[in-house]
């Protein structure tokens, strides 16, 4: 009994050591930027895609997957098509209001500043509209694309730490697109058909991203760590923060790994892969939104939680099974 007590004792009071000066970044302001870093029509050339806009938000890109100084000159708009008969990718910041079947009122082309807590809601960040109408026959299409996006945060709260500035992992995705034949709905190969084939973008994130996708619900979510410092015995660095990024309001589809979707989309083998859905007719609003969570990297509890989380992918798994 008394050794029971002296060692509890013992590990309250080094918990409470090793937190005396830890430090929890509580409140950041973030930017949020993408743009098209590359483009490529069905034939890999970029013939027949027009780039359009220029991000301009000067998201700082001095993270460990540097692509440059700041994100600045990209285009956020991609069109195809000839005349008044185009289709188009839009990089910009939803409103973070649903219309009907879950898709979004209105998008603003370009960045998004902002605050966001730690813990807190989900924010608004920049998503993509695909309008998607019928172009000439012959026309050249969307064929790949690879979108950069940015997150630069800077510490607002604790006060005595900001302007702390800090680029966040950047992320670097690829869309792959297949614009589907609308003739004869019954042999859609994706989606009811209703009013036409749906077009497909399967997607392609980054390896040090963890995922996890509720297909039912159509939600993407990934999830990607950051220190603020890499040394855990000091004041900054006794959390480790995870920026969670939701896609939502297109349908999402799952695809095995090795099947068609994954091989042509680039997919490494024996690795599943994902696709939105696109209807006919109409603006496709997928909105991106972020949310930062923080775990003592100290306390024992972070291998619970990190089992939990491992229950939640293998839960997603058997979903799409
Ligand atoms: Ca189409
Ligand atoms: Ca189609
Ligand atoms: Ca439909």
């Amino acid at each position: 009994m008394n050794r029971f007590r002296l060692i509890s004792f013992g590990v309250a009071a080094s918990l409470a050591a090793s937190q005396s000066h830890a430090v929890l970044i509580t409140e950041w302001d973030y930017r949020n930027d993408a743009g098209f870093l590359s483009f490529e029509n069905t034939n890999e050339n970029p013939a027949g895609i027009t780039p359009s806009g220029l991000t301009a938000l000067g998201v700082d890109y001095s993270g460990p997957l540097a692509f440059g100084p700041t994100l600045d000159g990209l285009p956020t708009g991609l069109s195809w098509g000839n005349g008044g008969d185009q289709s188009s990718l839009t990089l910009g910041s939803s409103t973070g209001v649903f219309g009907d079947e879950g898709r979004l009122d209105s998008v603003t082309p370009g960045g998004i500043s902002g605050t966001v807590f730690t813990g807190g809601p989900a924010v608004d960040g920049v998503g993509v509209v695909h309008s998607n109408f019928a172009i000439p026959q012959g026309s050249e299409t969307l064929g790949k694309a690879v979108v950069l996006d940015g997150l630069e945060l800077s510490v607002a709260e604790p006060a005595a730490y900001g302007p702390l500035d800090f680029a966040a992992p950047t992320l670097a995705f690829g869309i792959y697109f297949e614009e589907t034949f609308n003739g004869i709905s019954s042999n859609c190969p994706y989606g009811d058909g209703n009013p036409a084939c749906e077009d497909l973008f399967v997607i392609t994130i980054p390896t040090e991203a963890e995922v996890s996708v509720d297909v039912d619900a159509d939600t993407f979510e990934f999830s990607v760590d950051f220190r603020l410092d890499n040394d855990p015995t000091t004041e900054l660095g006794q959390y480790e923060y995870t920026i969670t990024t939701l896609l939502q309001g297109v349908d999402v589809i799952g695809f095995d790994a090795n099947s068609e979707q994954c091989t042509n989309a680039g997919i490494a083998v024996d690795t599943e892969c994902w696709g939105f859905l696109t209807e006919e007719g109409q603006d496709n609003y997928l909105a991106a939104s972020y949310r930062i969570t923080a775990t003592d990297v100290t306390e024992p509890a972070t291998l619970a939680v990190f089992g939990l989380s491992l229950l939640g992918l293998a839960g997603v798994r058997r979903r799409q099974a």
